[in-house]
């Protein structure tokens, strides 16, 4: 057996070294899940067809970054290089993204391409492991950010979340293939970095003496413990670690904007952190680390931490479609209850973090409450960041547009790429592990994640069980699931029923529904009705599961109004609609205009005649409801009309 077949357990790696202290729930890899969902299998279709080739094309400048390192070590003459901290980053998302694809399907031309790339960024690293093309061919450039030399100014030169970012493409890659030329590049880099930051003892970094400075933006923590994982080197995860015991001690700026100590959380040690400040993205990169570190070694102190931080951000910093880090300039979190709807800064990779810190929260604490904000953040924002064809993107991502400010960085609406680029290559990446995340399992339980219309075989006591669900979710909440034990065997179905489903539409008290629920979620087993008691989230059934047994759920999707915590200054007189896990939204395009001049005369307006139809577009069809509400008229007077309505 190839060592790539031995410790392919996918997304997470989890539990490659089966005897290490891992995450007490395994979730199912996302090679193992087959999506069937209507709603899912498109844009997986569209990521192989459009988005991965369409992003690929749009990274060759960091390729001619690094190739212009490799000429410059090569000895050739490197002319009219433009260093960019941080553009090749883009591509080893990107690169990671492909990875996952190569795993889902044999793709020998995304193989050829992805292979040509290494060897370039093979060649691109220094003898010694050091991997930054702008400081490598020393032609100047974006100084007063990346320092005069390698490692001079680590808060913002981004050769550490480089490198991160191609650790984890080189071993989605190295899961998929077995190919390893890129793994062994990250591991020269992880080891000379190890070296630099703490043994010192190479002359040429920091005259010899350990750098000892935690990484300006967090990526490297979580890409060494998947390091780790891959490789059983357990360097890596001390290196990891190291670099959150170090953060917010050895090093603290004293600036002001991105040079201040709470922008990339460097105020106070990780530990004793209770708020969610500073860069968003940052921040869910640190707290997704956190909870590695934290399983992986046993520290609870970072747990604890994350368990405040968590609160705090829902209770006081987050939008309702799970969107992060409101504010402009810093990119991140303002103070409490900041939450603007036309100003909302919501940076796409913030709501990529959401998903991945959440997701992480639930694998520890088997608490839905963090799927139930994982789903929002994903549905609500990361989606919505992304055209149907799969080639134009949000990067800002408001609550409110008027269709001609150009909130996008420069444009009204999606953009087909940016200047910074970290969103579309993180849309890349993202999607294919969203299958990873619907199933998950311990030895006697099994865990239906997120519903979507999708197969798979979990291993409960040593008995496979081939669970099957068809489900039009997230569009609609009728759920139909089969389970084939080979034989029969007893275990606990953990099905999640969403807060969305229950009193509020997300976890957290900024959003409460302006009336309680009037009809329960519905279970059956075999066609007959059960009671169920609801343990953290989800709905437990315990028996002897045998081969044809059906489970049905029901999740009633009505229309909601939700209100908003007073202290939401933004939210004053406004309400939102949401229906399941999505939040709606009302365009001009489909409204005749500008849609505020539509209002309701009521914070909880009877919402009961609305419709639920379809919209076709050439890219899919799509599901609008419509709702009454009352219209400005020209002349200052108001009429009934009827408002349309998207998932946002
Ligand atoms: O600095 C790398 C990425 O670019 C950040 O995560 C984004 O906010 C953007 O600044
Ligand atoms: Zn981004």
């Amino acid at each position: 057996m190839k060592l790539a077949t031995l410790l392919n357990a996918g997304t997470f790696g989890l539990f490659a070294l089966a005897a290490k202290a891992e995450y007490p729930l395994k979730p199912i890899p996302f090679h193992e899940v087959e999506m069937t969902s209507e709603f899912w299998r498109p844009r997986l279709e569209t990521q192989r067809k459009v988005l991965v080739p369409f992003a690929f094309g749009k990274t060759e400048p960091g390729v001619a970054h690094l190739q212009a390192a490799a000429d410059h070590l090569a000895g050739k003459k490197v002319d009219g290089h433009r260093p960019h901290r941080f553009i090749d980053s883009d591509l080893y998302k990107v690169m990671e993204g492909a990875a996952y694809l190569a795993k889902l399907k044999d793709d020998p031309e995304l193989e050829a391409q992805f292979d040509r790339i290494v060897d370039v960024i093979a060649e691109a690293q220094e003898p010694d492991g050091y991997l930054y093309p702008s400081h490598t061919t020393g032609v100047g450039g974006e100084k007063h950010m990346m320092g005069d030399k390698p490692y001079t100014f680590v808060v913002h030169s981004h050769e550490l979340y480089n490198m991160g970012h191609l650790y984890e493409a080189a071993i989605a890659y190295y899961q998929a293939t077995g190919k390893d030329k890129l793994l062994k590049v990250a591991e020269k880099n992880a080891r000379h970095v190890n070296k630099v930051f703490f043994e010192g003892g190479d002359p040429r970094y920091n005259n010899g003496k350990p750098i000892k400075q935690a990484p300006g933006h967090q990526e490297p923590e979580l890409a060494l413990v998947r390091l780790y994982r891959v490789t059983g080197e357990k360097l890596y995860l001390d290196m990891a670690r190291k670099f959150l015991e170090i953060r917010g001690i050895t090093y603290v700026p004293d600036g002001e904007g991105v040079m201040s100590p709470t922008y990339a959380q460097q105020h106070k040690p990780v530990t004793e952190q209770s708020e969610a400040v500073g860069h968003a993205v940052r921040a869910t990169y640190l707290y997704s680390g956190m909870a590695d570190v934290s399983v992986l070694t046993g520290n609870t102190a970072y747990s604890k931490a994350l368990d405040r931080i968590w609160a705090n951000i829902v209770n006081t910093r987050m939008h309702i479609t799970g969107g992060l880090g409101a504010v402009h300039g810093i990119e991140g979190f303002g103070p409490q209850y900041e939450l603007p709807n036309d100003h909302a800064f919501n940076e796409t990779c913030a709501a990529v973090g959401n998903v991945l810190f959440n997701y992480r929260m639930f694998l520890l604490h088997k608490d839905a409450k963090y799927l139930d904000v994982a789903e929002v953040a994903l549905l609500n924002n990361v989606l919505a960041a992304v055209n149907l064809e799969g080639n134009k993107f949000f990067y800002v991502n408001p609550l409110a547009a008027d269709g001609k400010y150009p909130f996008n960085h420069g444009t009204a609406g999606r953009a087909p790429w940016f200047g910074t680029a970290c969103c579309p290559s993180n849309m890349a990446r993202l999607l294919p592990q969203v299958q990873g995340m619907t199933y998950a399992q311990d030895e006697e339980n099994v865990y239906v994640t997120f519903y979507a219309g999708s197969s798979t075989t979990a291993n409960v006591a040593g008995i496979p069980v081939t669970l099957t669900q068809k489900t039009n979710y997230p569009n609609d909440g009728k759920i139909q699931l089969r389970i084939a034990p080979r034989s029969p065997a007893k275990f606990k179905l953990q099905l999640r029923i969403p807060t969305w489903a229950r009193d509020r539409f997300v976890p957290g008290e900024l959003y409460t529904y302006a009336k309680a629920a009037e009809e329960q979620p519905v279970l059956r087993v075999n066609g007959k009705k059960v009671d169920y008691k609801i343990e953290k989230g989800f709905a437990v059934i315990e028996r002897t599961w045998k081969k044809g047994d059906q489970v049905e759920l029901d999740l009633p999707m009505s229309v909601k109004v939700s209100h908003c915590h007073k202290a939401v200054e933004a939210n004053h007189n406004r309400i939102a609609l949401t229906r399941g896990p999505f939040v709606l939204c009302a365009e001009g395009l489909d409204n005749e205009g500008a849609t505020q001049r539509f209002f309701f005369d009521s914070d909880a307006p009877d919402l009961s005649d609305s419709t639920i139809g379809k919209a076709n577009t050439p890219h899919g069809s799509f599901v609008q409801t419509t709702v009454e509400v009352n219209e400005l008229t020209r002349s200052g007077g108001a009429k009934s009309a009827t408002m349309k309505l998207i998932h946002y």
